[in-house]
């Protein structure tokens, strides 16, 4: 089981402090912010250079939006993403986190020709990721589609919704990864969500039911868990989560909970 941390959830000032600390605490990565990489890119680099911590991946951060209406939103953000896919490559990371698009359509309701906007989002994705994909192929890394929960945005909320998009890409580099909390509120079995993508499922995100660390809520991880062993995981799983005080030693506690759990 390889598990990594957000960056800023690790206690520490310096990039290397956060290595040291994630060293510490027993973890095998860590996974960073996509924001002002191209400045960090070199400190990143030089702190792992010499620790037995890797770059997981790195979460999102590029700007403009896939979904957005203006043509220069989605050019941005497709630069945005080629360029942290070459990032990602030279970090040695799995891939880049992208959620497709935040909150409320953007783009207009075209009914007759769709039945929905939904339907003119997928088919649009389905176009910018099929070019994105040929870009990750050269860097050798993944676009990791993350479905996120009915709150926070209107399109893809369920680990399906992922699967669907992708077989629809027809490329071997997108892919799509799970987050324990978003999976908590919108499906209906995560384990049965994660066999549904298991072939596909190249990275996860942990959190409890209240978007605490492991252990500090009320979902089974055990099932979950246990499954993804018996199907030969290899991939990271990534803490994302609020840390109560004292951090240091509740990001310990839950990690060997975690740890127990995956043996
Ligand atoms: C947001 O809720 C989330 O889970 C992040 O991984 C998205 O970047
Ligand atoms: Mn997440």
């Amino acid at each position: 089981m390889k598990v990594s941390c957000q960056e800023n959830l690790l206690p520490g000032g310096t990039f290397k402090d956060k290595v040291c600390m994630a060293e510490k605490l027993g973890f095998d990565a860590i996974e960073v912010w996509g924001r002002d990489l191209d400045a960090r890119m070199k400190s990143i680099l030089d702190a792992v250079s010499s620790s037995r911590i890797k770059i997981s991946t790195i979460c999102s951060g590029y700007p403009g939006d896939l979904l957005g209406l203006d043509r220069k939103e989605r050019e941005d953000a497709m630069n945005g993403i080629i360029e942290r896919l070459r990032y990602a490559s030279e970090l040695g990371a799995v891939g880049l986190i992208v959620v497709p698009t935040f909150s409320r359509p953007k783009l207009p309701d075209l009914y007759p020709l769709y039945r929905d906007v939904i339907e003119l989002e997928r088919r649009l994705l389905i176009e910018e990721l099929r070019i994105l994909d040929r870009y990750a192929a050269d860097y050798g890394v993944y676009i990791l589609l993350e479905p996120i929960n009915r709150y926070e945005t209107h399109f893809m909320n369920r680990v399906l919704d992922a699967v669907k998009i992708v077989s629809e890409v027809y490329g071997d580099n997108t892919a799509v990864m799970a987050d324990f909390f978003h999976m908590n509120i919108e499906e209906r079995d995560i384990s049965e969500s994660l066999l549904s993508c298991i072939h596909i499922l190249k990275h996860i995100h942990l959190a409890d039911s209240n978007r605490l660390p492991p252990g500090f809520g009320h979902t089974d991880f055990k099932t979950p868990l246990t499954l993804l062993k018996k199907h030969g995981y290899r991939y990271y799983m990534a803490y994302e989560c609020r840390i109560p005080e004292p951090v240091e030693s509740n990001l310990e506690r839950s990690l060997e909970y975690v740890r127990k759990l995956g043996e």
